[in-house]
């Protein structure tokens, strides 16, 4: 396909914050989502802003002319890296992926598959995806382990209506899961109790994880909890934190954990318990370097993928690639500011993926767990 006509324009995400559309040919759109709790080593989303980056593919860019068949000449797009940043360069990348594949981006780059991925869902959350006083936990994440995406996405629907009707909750997370009043550890419990009785779980296995984010409440010395236990803030030296994370994987049997630590602390992360997915997400921001590096220092056996992280397509590819021939599990991820853009579910079968974390709750994630959905239909 050539490109004949490029537009961008500025729309907002989920957190109504500015976010960058782009339309190729006038045809096919894509988007790309923002973070709040983000890592020190992503790429910028925006090398000035939105509107700037607009106005370049606007006005500037000559994208014009170029020609693209494959997967592999995307990269011509890397190029403008720095004067878009990541997001703009990304939407680029996302929406030519469309036309290319006339929107079957999954079935264009890897028509062989049958892998649909397991979702993450968060349930319950605090962290920076709020301003009201939370859990330090950012997110409380249901694994269920039916083998269809459809019965999945039941199971935590059902679950997270329960949650809500049960603890009486009303405000939700900026990803659409239930501010909890209680401490860390009571709602590591709550969990527990209700995920253990089958009934409550619509006939599914439904295990649960979390993600700390812990660089958001680790303060160079401390890791800083509002509310650990019973109302109590507590501050733990990061031998306490290694402790306290070990401690409730083996009591609560949680299965995933992603980012236990500050996001430079690699040796820390090699002493959490690998018996359970030990994840990095601000720890190595979808970079190859920064994976390697985990990979040596035997952090993690499980990592996220976000491509708006690293601001490439081709670079998330790549990394991708890399995490599979080492046997790191990957994690695909929509981000706390989302939009209605679905490529993470396409990626997520076209890179046979075996987990998606896109939430439960909310239009710009319930389209994404849809999109799965169509996609097994058809499969
Ligand atoms: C995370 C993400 C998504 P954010 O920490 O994993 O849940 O949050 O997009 O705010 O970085
Ligand atoms: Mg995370």
């Amino acid at each position: 396909m050539i490109i004949k006509e490029v537009k961008a324009r500025k729309i907002l995400n989920s957190r109504k914050e500015p976010a960058i559309e782009v339309t190729i040919n006038s045809k096919y759109s894509a988007s790309a989502p923002s973070g709040a709790s983000t890592g020190t080593h992503e790429v910028k989303a925006f090398a000035k802003d939105v509107n700037d980056s607009c106005f370049y593919i606007n006005h500037k860019a000559t994208l014009k002319g170029l020609k693209f068949n494959t997967f592999e000449d995307l990269e011509q797009i890397d190029s403008l890296m720095p004067k878009l940043g990541g997001n703009a360069v990304l939407a680029i990348q996302y929406a030519i992926m469309r036309e290319m594949s006339d929107n079957e981006v999954w079935k264009f780059l890897n028509p062989h598959s049958r892998s649909i991925p397991m979702p993450l869902g968060n349930v319950i959350g605090g962290g920076k995806h709020t301003k009201r006083h939370s859990t330090s936990i950012q997110e409380f994440l249901l694994m269920p382990r039916a083998l269809s995406i459809r019965d999945n996405i039941e199971a935590m629907r059902i679950i997270h209506e329960k949650i809500g009707k049960e603890l009486k909750l009303r405000e939700m997370t900026d990803e659409g899961a239930w501010i909890p009043n209680g401490s860390d550890k009571a709602v590591l419990e709550y969990l527990h109790k209700l995920l253990s009785n089958i009934e409550n779980t619509n006939g599914i296995k439904v295990n649960f994880g979390v993600d700390m984010a812990a660089s958001s409440f680790w303060d160079g010395k401390h890791y800083n909890y509002r509310n650990l236990l019973n109302g109590k803030a507590a501050k733990l030296t990061s031998k306490q934190q290694i402790e306290f994370v070990n401690l409730i994987i083996k009591e609560h049997f949680l299965c995933y954990v992603e980012d236990p630590l500050n996001e430079e602390d690699f040796d820390g992360f090699s002493k959490i318990r690998q018996t359970t997915l030990v994840c990095g997400d601000d720890l190595v921001t979808t970079n190859l370097e920064r994976l390697k590096e985990a990979l040596k220092r035997k952090a993690i056996n499980c990592m996220i993928i976000k491509p708006n992280q690293i601001g490439s397509i081709i670079q998330a590819k790549k990394v991708v690639d890399f995490a599979k021939a080492n046997d790191i599990i990957t994690v695909i991820s929509h981000r706390s500011g989302e939009t209605m853009d679905t490529m993470i579910a396409d990626l997520a079968v076209a890179w046979e993926i075996p987990y998606i974390k896109t939430g439960i709750h909310g239009k710009e994630r319930e389209c994404k767990l849809q999109r799965l959905a169509d996609i097994e239909a058809v499969l």
